[in-house]
């Protein structure tokens, strides 16, 4: 009787002389597409499964084996009369061995940018099955799945044939090692299915609005102008007792607040409490609602030194948000600066002795021991004939952290990515800022396009761009921002990823050694 050898492999090596081997010893090859093209190129003849079965690969190949004759001939019993006869009625020959190794899920999964279309593509369904079947039917059909195991299998059929201690062997290796194909799935899957979540959550959010928005506000304060002296304008106030907002804050001296200084001061405010979970002294100089500054540190004295020598140009003229109490000797080095505001949990009386003195300026307590945002907090724009309410964009943890380089983040880019990634959802966009784990060294904001804004923050960054990171709001929608990275000597990127073209930019960080992280969100901010 003809005995049948079975073959299946996504990897070919070694399987051409195993295969003349079987033929020397009588097998005849059966065999899927791929592989039957590779040995017959080879000289050896092969009958194809399709040509057996009578039945050509349906869907793209997610169906070649998955058919009665195959498993038939894997799963009968040469002991029981009843299968042989079944088998012989329906013209199904009995399979003696199968070769079989499994499409690379796992290195499919570690390829950077890999799309999870084309990680479920690599699910091997039909090569389990059959190697699954073999196993169980081990007595008869024997199962190979790993190439190193040729030769012995060889031998085997040359010296008395495979005996049960090696059919058992091979049936066991079998189940390990689809039982490990399996749990790299599921933990793919739950992976994949947490970030699709995630992703959902933060892109898709459901939400009852209601039909009429009725925003109510108690008068606060009249405005002597709003955005320019020919604009009238007043700050209102909502009835909120608890939160830790701008409208709460107590103005200890200086002159009155301007409609401009209040939304530097929000935004201020809002960029610090932005960092609440780095749980460290923060300091934050704005102008003009962006930050020019972020520094944090192991005192409020070293994170101030920070972010006023991110840039200590702009500072000037700007709001300066700290959130420890402010010192005497702290105190003094704010005064040595022209600031609009300073807004702090306190003041000691020691500060307010030497502030005092700078009578323009105007000092801002808030207690912030309660959040500045509730929950789900909304926030709208006037449209010309309407309002577009949405929610705040409060800082959290990112959708996702995949790294789709080659080289992975060091710890200390690691760290210096989360501080990048999380100020540079506070900078307006197009947003592209350069930092290190403690301070921001370059920050381009507001820009057109993307490559503009990362040009600004290098240009800021001067020297310190060297062996700095870079964090993007969105992504690049082409490979040139990690050309200027690169050239600036941007060692790692945090973006969240999603272009069409993601795939040059991975490329192109690949070639120039960096590490880029995606997040899986956007941190657009108008
Ligand atoms: O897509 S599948 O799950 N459906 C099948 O019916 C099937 N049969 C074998 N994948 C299937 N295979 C796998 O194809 C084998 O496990 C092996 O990795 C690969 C060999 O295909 P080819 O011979 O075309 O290279």
């Amino acid at each position: 009787m003809q005995k049948w050898a079975l073959v299946s492999v996504f990897e070919k090596d070694g399987i051409v002389p195993f295969c003349q081997s079987l033929q020397e010893l009588g097998f005849g090859i059966l065999s899927t597409g791929n592989t039957a093209k590779h040995l017959a190129q080879h000289g050896l003849s092969v009958t194809t499964v399709e040509s057996y079965t009578g039945f050509e690969e349906i869907l793209d190949g997610r169906v070649k084996t998955l058919h009665p004759h195959i498993h038939g001939g894997l799963l009968a019993r040469r002991d029981n009369a009843e299968h042989l006869a079944q088998l012989s009625k329906l013209g199904i020959e009995m399979i003696d061995l199968v070769v079989v190794n499994l499409y690379p899920f796992e290195q499919t999964i570690a390829r950077p940018g890999v799309t999870d279309e084309q990680a479920i593509e690599m699910i091997d369904i039909g090569g389990p099955s059959m190697l699954r079947a073999a196993a169980k039917n081990h007595e008869f059909c024997l199962p190979v799945v790993e190439p190193a195991d040729y030769p012995r299998i060889i031998k085997a059929y040359r010296e008395n044939g495979p005996q049960m201690a090696l059919r058992r062997e091979l049936a066991a290796k079998v189940f390990q090692e689809t039982a490990r194909y399996d749990a790299i799935v599921a933990d793919y899957l739950t992976k994949s299915t947490f970030a699709a979540d995630a992703v959902a959550q933060a892109g898709d959010v459901e939400r009852d609005w209601p039909g009429t928005l009725i925003i109510e506000g108690v008068s606060k304060q009249s405005l002597r102008y709003g955005e320019n002296p020919h604009q009238a304008a007043h700050f209102y106030m909502e009835p909120n007792a608890t939160l830790a907002t701008i409208a709460r804050a107590k103005q200890l001296q200086g002159k009155e607040l301007s409609y401009n200084n209040i939304q530097d001061a929000d935004a201020a405010l809002n960029i610090l409490r932005g960092f609440d979970d780095f749980q460290s002294p923060v300091v934050v100089a704005v102008k003009h609602m962006n930050p020019c500054g972020i520094g944090i540190g192991s005192s409020i004295d070293e994170a101030y030194s920070r972010a006023h020598d991110a840039d200590p140009v702009s500072i000037f003229g700007g709001i300066v948000a700290l959130n420890r109490p402010v010192d005497g000797p702290l105190a003094e080095r704010l005064s040595k600066l022209f600031l609009e505001i300073i807004i702090a949990p306190a003041f000691s009386e020691d500060a307010r002795a030497v502030l005092q003195k700078k009578k323009n300026l105007r000092l801002l307590t808030l207690d912030m021991g309660q959040p500045l945002w509730a929950k789900g907090a909304t926030t709208w724009k006037r449209v010309s004939g309407g309002f577009l309410v949405q929610e705040v964009d409060q800082a959290a943890e990112p959708v996702s952290w995949n790294v789709v380089t080659k080289r992975q983040p060091t710890a200390d880019e690691q760290a210096a990515l989360r501080f990048a990634w999380r100020s540079v959802q506070f900078v307006k966009s197009n947003a592209i800022v350069l930092t290190n784990a403690v301070q921001t060294l370059g920050i381009g904001a507001g820009q057109m396009n993307r490559v503009g804004a990362a040009k600004i923050a290098v240009e800021q960054a001067k020297t310190k761009a060297k062996g700095s990171v870079l964090g993007s709001d969105a992504f690049f929608p082409m490979r040139d921002t990690v050309e200027v990275a690169a050239q600036a000597g941007v060692t790692a990127i945090v973006q969240p990823g999603g272009s069409l073209r993601d795939d040059e930019s991975i490329q192109a960080a690949d070639e120039f050694g960096i590490a880029m992280v995606f997040t899986g969100a956007r941190h657009f901010l108008h």
